[in-house]
């Protein structure tokens, strides 16, 4: 088992400063220490995505930093795919949850059969008609998957990333901010979505089983999740630009990674929206320490005890 780490210090998809330095700050705190704790784990660090750039300004309505997005993002996707043909798992560190895009763009020219969980309080399938914001952090979905290509218009700068991917190859976990227009698109193309209402009805391991059972019956295709700390409850992860109460508890968190990581599938994970510039020293603290035990708990550190699974036997 080998992962590739790659850094995204990027914050153009949303408006607040900082998130650019979650890379810095996730691996000074100790990230790639904690990953080669992991038993039979090879740990090869890529580096940081060259996030200066030189493109001009293009101006698309309600949309900001397209370019600057777009340079990014098309640097990151082959940085994925280069990880992933090496042979590792692909573990991006951003940066903001614009990034979506090149990592799962990145992802899908490798593995075409692969699918999308996203984990985050938010849906992200804006298209710059529908965002309140003009921030693209609420709209890499939109961009990524291949039904709502005609929701968009002309985008510059965007040619290299052609929409391929399926929504019906996405699930959501985690969801409690949903905008008007999200939550149509979600309905119109019954993406399988458990909202926090639905994971508080079934628990986190039925919530995501059923997801993966309805992505892929047979259980073989490659899985790629999406993180967004957010989806994380705002006493869990504070440092963050838009965090929402009422959401996972890091043990909920943890044990989705144990059980996605259990499938033996993972072949990519996102870890996206730690801001360290807001909140104290102790908010920062622990939301770089959730982020970490998500990390690890997807790339195989082990809970367990003797119990066994299943029924107990009384
Ligand atoms: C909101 C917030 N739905 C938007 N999105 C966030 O701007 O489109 N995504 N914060 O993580
Ligand atoms: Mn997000
Ligand atoms: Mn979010
Ligand atoms: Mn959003």
């Amino acid at each position: 088992k080998s992962v590739g780490i790659i850094g995204v210090p990027f914050e153009k998809g949303q408006k607040k400063y900082g998130v650019s330095v979650a890379p810095a700050a996730v691996r000074s705190a100790g990230l790639i220490n904690h990953l080669k704790t992991i038993e039979g784990l090879d740990v090869k660090d890529y580096g940081d995505i060259d996030t200066t750039t030189t493109e001009a300004e293009v101006k698309v309505d309600n949309m900001s930093h397209l370019s600057q997005v777009s340079a990014c993002n098309k640097k990151l996707s082959e940085r994925v795919s280069q990880v992933l043909k090496d042979g590792r798992v692909a573990v991006t560190i951003g940066g903001d949850h614009s990034i979506g895009v090149g990592t799962v763009d990145g992802h899908y020219k490798v593995n075409e059969d692969m699918i999308l969980i996203w984990v985050d309080a938010h849906a992200d399938i804006n298209t710059n008609k529908t965002s309140d914001s003009g921030s693209v952090h609420g709209m890499p979905v939109a961009l990524l998957v291949k039904e709502l290509a005609d929701y968009w218009p002309y985008l510059p700068t965007m040619d290299w990333q052609v929409p391929k991917f399926s929504i019906k190859n996405l699930g959501y976990i985690g969801l409690r901010s949903v905008d008007e227009y999200e939550r149509l698109a979600i309905e119109k193309y019954k993406v399988p979505a458990f909202a926090m209402e639905d994971i508080e009805e079934h628990g986190i391991r039925k919530s995501i089983q059923h997801i993966l059972k309805v992505l892929d019956p047979e259980m073989k295709k490659p899985i790629h999740v999406s993180f967004d700390i957010d989806s994380l409850d705002a006493l869990e992860a504070p440092s963050t630009g838009t965090p929402v109460r009422g959401g996972l508890s890091l043990r909920e968190a943890i044990n989705l990674m144990e059980i996605i990581h259990a499938t033996g599938r993972l072949r990519a994970i996102d870890l996206v929206e730690i801001n360290p510039a807001l909140g104290d020293d102790c908010d920062r603290k622990r939301t770089i320490e959730a982020g970490l035990c998500v990390l690890k708990a997807a790339l195989g550190f082990s809970r367990r005890g003797t119990a066994p699974r299943g029924v107990l036997d009384l």
